[in-house]
């Protein structure tokens, strides 16, 4: 029930710039008119509400957006490559799975989040020519995509879920009114996983979770409850389980209503069907435990018996009704379309010695600028040289004690310090 997977995704490689002159009748020697490579293509990822689980992504885990194209003579621009869209059900998390940082929280229908950037097109060999090299021979190669690890995770979607206190009675509830088999037995912690049941109201049905108990401090972590929290989220009605032969079913109640607060307040919004249970085992003290809180609450309180299935009709229909409601409601709501992107990749370069002789440059733009230089071609060194001395770069090597002949490593490439 509880997915995770890690899928490997990467961006399309750009096209490569080319060099071309342009020819003319009578025109001996035109300009150069090299077109740029296209961008690749980027990946993204989009919640839909027609696939309810990561399954697809268990047998193919590498994805990869299409590569751009190559430019052409005559200033053609290669085409970009082409972006992939991966569906993933609402409710999926993705994070980084090498840093571990959250990308994004895919809630809604149609929210789509860029998890790779494609690689930038080269330069054609125009886009080089200046007042005293009007007609360079060297482009720029494409770019390699970016290529990101991510981590799928999903939580669980019910219309209904069970919250209460551990051994309350919530997993006996579900197996009286759904096709669920959960484990049921006489302590605390029995349910370890959620787990999810269908419940037939007449030609209909919904979905009904069971939840692991929830203990006083869940909400930072104690007992197993923290890690189901954000499952509960994502449940349209919530129905609070008391055991009715508890000494204080007010107290029972706070806590567990403190916790989901203290995790997120906009739990208060999810409507509540609050149910005592175990009735048969002294049906006074269940009247009693009922109408002690139904008086604190100032609304009515379920009186069942999952055991002996009395009263879980009428509770049943109860949530089905505001199932429908609040289906109702959530599809009248517009559906709502973000496009989260991820931040633009930093723009900021460092310099740091890697050994004799020897430095480094992070940063990358700069570092995708020198990787994407075809050092064979004729001039494309000098190019490198002069926007390295434009952006700062070769003083920074200076300062930090690089001298003539150094090697100095962009990433892939490698360059040597010269004057
Ligand atoms: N007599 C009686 N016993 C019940 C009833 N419902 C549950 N129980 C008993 O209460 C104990 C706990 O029931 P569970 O359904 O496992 O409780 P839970 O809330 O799922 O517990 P956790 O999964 O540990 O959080 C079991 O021994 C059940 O047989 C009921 O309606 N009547
Ligand atoms: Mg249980």
């Amino acid at each position: 029930m509880l997915d995770a997977i890690v899928i490997h995704v990467a961006g399309g490689t750009g096209g490569h710039g080319v060099v071309s002159y342009r020819r003319e009748k009578f025109v001996p020697e035109g300009g150069p008119d090299g077109g740029d490579g296209g961008r690749g293509g980027r990946v993204f990822l989009r919640a839909v509400d027609d696939v309810y689980t990561l399954e697809q992504y268990r047998s193919k885990k590498k994805f990869q957006a299409g590569n751009g194209v190559n430019g052409g003579p005559n200033l053609r621009k290669g085409a970009n490559g082409a972006d992939l869209t991966l569906d993933v059900p609402a409710g999926t998390i993705i994070h980084d799975d090498e840093t571990g940082e959250l990308i994004a929280d895919l809630e809604t229908v149609g929210e789509t989040v860029l998890v790779a950037y494609g690689g930038r097109g080269g330069w054609g060999n125009k886009r080089f020519a200046t007042s005293t090299n009007q007609t360079p021979s060297f482009s720029q190669k494409g770019h390699e995509g970016e290529t990101v690890a991510i981590r799928l995770e999903l939580r669980l979607l019910a219309d209904v879920g069970l919250i209460g206190l551990p051994n309350a009675g919530k997993s006996t509830l579900l197996a009286n009114v759904s096709n669920a088999r959960p484990k049921i037995a006489a302590y605390p912690f029995t349910t370890l996983e959620p787990m999810l049941g269908v419940v037939n109201v007449d030609y209909d049905r919904f979905t009904l979770a069971d939840l692991p108990g929830l203990v006083e401090g869940a909400s930072e972590g104690y007992g197993l409850g923290f890690e189901f929290l954000k499952h509960i989220r994502r449940c349209r009605v919530l129905l609070h389980v008391i055991d009715s032969s508890s000494p204080d079913p007010v107290t029972d109640y706070e806590l567990i209503e403190t916790e989901l607060r203290a995790y997120d307040a906009k739990l208060d919004d999810v409507p509540r069907v609050v149910a005592v249970t175990k009735a048969d085992l002294d049906e006074a003290a269940a009247e009693v435990s009922a109408a002690a809180l139904s008086a604190h609450l100032g609304k009515a309180v379920r009186i069942v018996s999952a055991d002996a299935g009395e009263g879980t009709d009428a509770l049943v229909r109860e949530l089905f009704a505001i199932v429908q409601s609040e289906r109702a409601r959530t599809a009248d709501e517009e559906p709502e379309e973000i496009t989260v992107l991820r931040p633009e990749p930093r723009e900021r370069f460092s310099v740091r010695p890697i050994g004799p002789g020897r430095f480094a440059v992070d940063g990358r733009r700069v570092v995708t600028f020198v990787e994407m230089m075809d050092t064979d071609m004729e001039g494309s060194q000098d190019e490198v040289h002069r926007r390295l001395e434009r952006w700062g770069v070769i003083r920074a090597l200076r300062r930090a004690g690089a001298v003539d002949g150094d090697v100095v490593v962009f990433g892939e490439a490698e360059w040597r310090l010269e004057e």
